[in-house]
């Protein structure tokens, strides 16, 4: 049984703030990834919210990251934004060029941002949902490492690569998915393995290639992708997108160039926004509406939409004011933060 804490909201920057700068992260990147973690504890998160700060502090134990380094971004004439991390962690690019995104979305009525040149450990949910925060539905997609076997191999040769959308809708929580093409996020995996839980099946393989439910032999081994080969073409579309179209690298790539440091991947990332208005000819409202229809076709059967758990745990811990989180984890991140 694990043992939880309550922590009080505004402690999980604090919290965040101090494990980061002891571990070496400037201010402006440092208060990125803080935010970013906020947004997505306060959602119970668990895998991608607080617990990923033990991630950035190995990423910069392993050397290869510049904690202080200005993002670059490159604001051309066209609908495409390029924001340049120059081997930071992804999220300050992320919030300074995102503004640039959905005001080429609004003019073009489609862009695309590439961030090049990366670290990245973040849930990609709220970067779709600043999308639709702004009436665009928008679109993410990220590689990461090497560590999931395609359809059919016994071997990792793809990221665990996420996808995320969402969708406006007017006076309502968006329509938001966002989940891994592996079967587990590498992330999950962890916290089964640190509660000592075994895994479903079906989720990864042992170093021979064995089906395995050991969280230790899974990590050791490949993981598998889900939904079999339609799950595998997926994620190799998430490699070539986020990888050789925008000019960086494969999941294989970010795994070689880590050469067995740990720590969060080093690749790019690719968002779509679109923009309803452009594509609707005056009918966005009714268009919307249409959209409505479907939502409530889907909500009246019984079965829910995606985020849903997401946007109830919001209202609850805010609410209450404390998220929950696992004793061991807080010690974890009071002995790193140096308190
Ligand atoms: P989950 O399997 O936990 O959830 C995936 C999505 O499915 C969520 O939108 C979730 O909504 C929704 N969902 C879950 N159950 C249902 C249901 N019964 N009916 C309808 N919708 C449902 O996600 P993963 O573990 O695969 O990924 C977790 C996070 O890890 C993601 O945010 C992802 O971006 C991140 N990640 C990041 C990586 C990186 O390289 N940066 C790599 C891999 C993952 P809800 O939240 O409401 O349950
Ligand atoms: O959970 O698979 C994952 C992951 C990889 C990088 C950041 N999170």
């Amino acid at each position: 049984m694990t043992t939880v804490r309550q922590l009080p909201l505004q402690e999980i920057k604090e919290l965040s703030l101090s494990v980061l700068s002891r571990a070496g992260y400037g201010q402006a990147h440092a208060q990125a990834i803080s935010d970013m973690l906020y947004t997505c504890q306060i959602d119970d998160c668990q895998s991608h919210g607080l617990f990923r700060l033990l991630m950035c502090e190995q990423t910069m134990r392993a050397g290869k990251i510049d904690g202080h380094v200005p993002p670059h971004i490159l604001n051309e004439d066209t609908a495409i934004v390029r924001a340049d991390a120059r081997g930071g962690m992804s999220l300050l690019a992320l919030e300074q060029a995102l503004p640039t995104l959905v005001e080429k979305t609004r003019r073009y009525g489609i862009a695309a941002m590439a961030i090049n040149n990366c670290f990245h450990f973040s849930a990609l949910w709220p970067e779709v949902e600043r999308l639709s925060s702004a009436g665009l539905a928008g679109l993410a997609m990220v590689p990461s490492h090497s560590w999931v076997a395609p359809a059919g191999g016994t071997r990792g040769s793809l990221g665990t690569n996420p996808i995320a959308f969402s969708w406006p809708r007017a006076g309502k929580d968006p329509f938001t998915f966002d989940f891994a093409t592996s079967g587990f996020a590498r992330g999950q995996i962890e916290l089964y393995k640190r509660a000592g839980k075994p895994l479903p099946e079906g989720v990864a393989i042992d170093k021979d290639g064995k089906p395995t439910t050991d969280p230790q032999a899974a990590l050791d081994g490949a993981m598998l992708t889900f939904g079999g080969y339609k799950g595998s073409a997926l994620s190799i579309m998430i490699e070539l997108m986020a990888g050789p179209l925008i000019d960086d690298l494969t999941s294989l790539e970010s795994m070689e160039f880590a050469e067995g440091a740990g720590g969060a991947p080093y690749h790019g990332e690719i968002i779509l926004a679109f923009d309803p208005q452009h594509f609707s000819a005056g009918r966005t409202a009714e268009n919307g509406a249409r959209a409505e229809r479907l939502f409530a076709d889907i909500i009246d059967q019984g079965a829910r939409l995606p985020s849903q758990r997401r946007f109830a745990a919001r209202a609850r811990n805010l609410q209450r004011g404390y998220v929950e989180i696992p004793q061991a984890l807080y010690d974890d991140l009071t002995a790193l933060s140096g308190a």
